[in-house]
């Protein structure tokens, strides 16, 4: 039997209230037994005014809500108690709530209880996370889609479709002689490379998910004095960086992170890179060049009051977007072969709103932004849905090579396991834990 648990669900600090979570058969017991009035009667859904008593002390005046099995969201009697927002107030209300019996809850236990009482599947529960901690709106979006199930629903849809042939390929093995009986053989190999077709396409997804989901690395990269510092002082609209005429300014990387087109954006801004005796900026320039292959996008700054840049060989074409800057003086552009290039005034704010529109574009390689279409935004089901599809190919070339049955059914167990992992269908206690301890508490 699990235990009632209880934690506080809103966030450390102080506010206007701080919720208390109770969970667990005994969770209304418990309540009852702490406040002033009569919680055992209160229907479920209702909400009561009372006090938390700690004996005969007055701990705090509250609400109380009752929710009953299985209308909660861990599926067992739940009570959420609203004190006010002091910490050390919900810490003791906390405290009385455990001394009458319930126990800490660990990060997640909450959404643990909800997945192990069938409220939530595990696709679903990990949703969680990612919907309260989203960045931006398309990675809420996603989030949303995944918690309400749209991802679940898709993966149980292409289990169906393999379950048909999975009995078709169990009778195999056990009657061999008989050979593929209810379907032709090139009529299970046509509906397995439909269901293959889109586990590749649902899997091809994740490049944009992950992108949704952990924000795009842009690298501010140039020669010195070429007008990084003040592009990423523009792009921000604040001072972060330091901006002065003496090159070699800015010495280490600097951080920081943006909003653009519904992304998360981190945005780098490095050292001008240049031959140097100077101790510290060659460690700077070190850090550049790291930055610079890591990177997502690399924008690489060109001063054009000056002679083009050999930096431009260090740079991949297909990852660079060269941007001239300082064309508010005079200059004659040299002409290059790289296919992505902007002109701006990062000093007056010329082509800056050009520029941000090339770098979304970029960033989704001509693609559009995903939709209403399903994301994979989670590596651990990347790994599952490309584990599937590698077993489904073994199972399509066995079939096409004649291999016995009982390979092709192996194979077909194998993909099904897979797929079923997503969703968190027969798989280890250790996942579990793994999954749920990067939870928060009260989640
Ligand atoms: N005229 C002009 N000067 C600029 C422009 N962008 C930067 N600068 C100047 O160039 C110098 C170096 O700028 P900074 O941003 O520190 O370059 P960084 O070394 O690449 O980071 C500073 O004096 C800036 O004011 C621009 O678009 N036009
Ligand atoms: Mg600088």
């Amino acid at each position: 039997m699990t235990q009632t648990i209880a934690a506080i669900a809103t966030p450390p600090g102080e506010g206007g209230i701080a919720v208390i979570r109770i969970s667990g058969k005994e969770a209304i017991a418990i309540a009852d037994s702490i406040f002033s009035g009569p919680v055992t009667t209160y229907k479920s859904h209702t909400c009561h005014f009372g006090k938390i008593l700690d004996g005969d002390e007055v701990v705090d005046e509250a609400l109380i809500i009752v929710m009953r099995a299985p209308r909660s969201y861990t599926g067992e009697d739940t009570v959420e108690l609203q004190c006010h927002g002091g910490s050390l107030i919900s810490k003791r209300v906390l405290e009385v709530v455990l001394k009458a019996g319930a126990k800490a809850a660990g990060p997640g236990a909450f959404t643990h209880q909800a997945f192990m009482n069938g409220k939530l599947d595990l696709a679903q529960a990990e949703a969680v996370q990612t919907f309260i901690g989203a960045k931006n709106d398309l990675s809420l979006k996603a989030a949303r889609q995944q918690l309400s199930g749209k991802l679940s629903s898709y993966i149980l849809n292409l289990q169906n479709e393999l379950l048909d042939i999975a009995a078709i390929l169990e009778a195999w093995v056990d009657f061999p002689e008989e050979g593929l009986e209810f379907a032709t053989k090139d009529e299970v190999i046509d509906s397995l490379q439909s269901t293959l077709a889109k586990m590749d396409h649902l899997e091809a997804t994740f490049h944009e998910g992950k992108k949704i989901q952990e924000g795009i690395t842009l690298c501010l990269a140039g020669s010195p004095n070429a007008g990084k510092s003040s592009l990423m002082n523009a792009l921000l609209g604040q001072e972060r960086a330091i901006v002065t005429p003496i090159p070699g300014t800015t010495r280490d990387t600097l951080e920081a992170e943006m909003r653009l087109g519904g992304l998360h954006f981190h945005l780098l801004d490095t050292a001008g890179i240049r031959h140097t005796e100077e101790i510290v900026e060659q460690e700077g320039i070190r850090r550049s060049k790291i930055a610079m292959q890591n990177a997502d996008l690399i924008l690489l700054m060109v001063d054009v009051t000056q002679p083009v840049t050999d930096l431009l060989e260090a740079c991949p074409p297909e990852k660079t977007l060269v941007i001239w800057n300082k064309i508010d003086l005079p200059h004659t552009l040299p002409a290059i072969s790289f296919p992505h290039q902007a002109h701006i005034s990062a000093k007056l704010g010329t082509g800056l709103e050009e520029l941000k529109k090339t770098i979304e574009t970029l960033v989704w390689e001509g693609h559009i932004a995903p939709n209403d279409e399903i994301v994979l935004t989670q590596a651990r089901h990347k790994e599952s849905l490309t584990d599937a599809a590698k077993a489904l190919s073994t199972l399509i070339d066995g079939l096409k090579t004649d291999i016995s049955p009982e390979f092709l059914a192996a194979d077909m167990r194998n993909c099904l396991k897979h797929l079923g992992a997503i969703i968190g269908m027969d798989i280890t206690e250790d996942i579990l834990s793994a999954i749920f301890s990067k939870f928060c508490v009260g989640k």
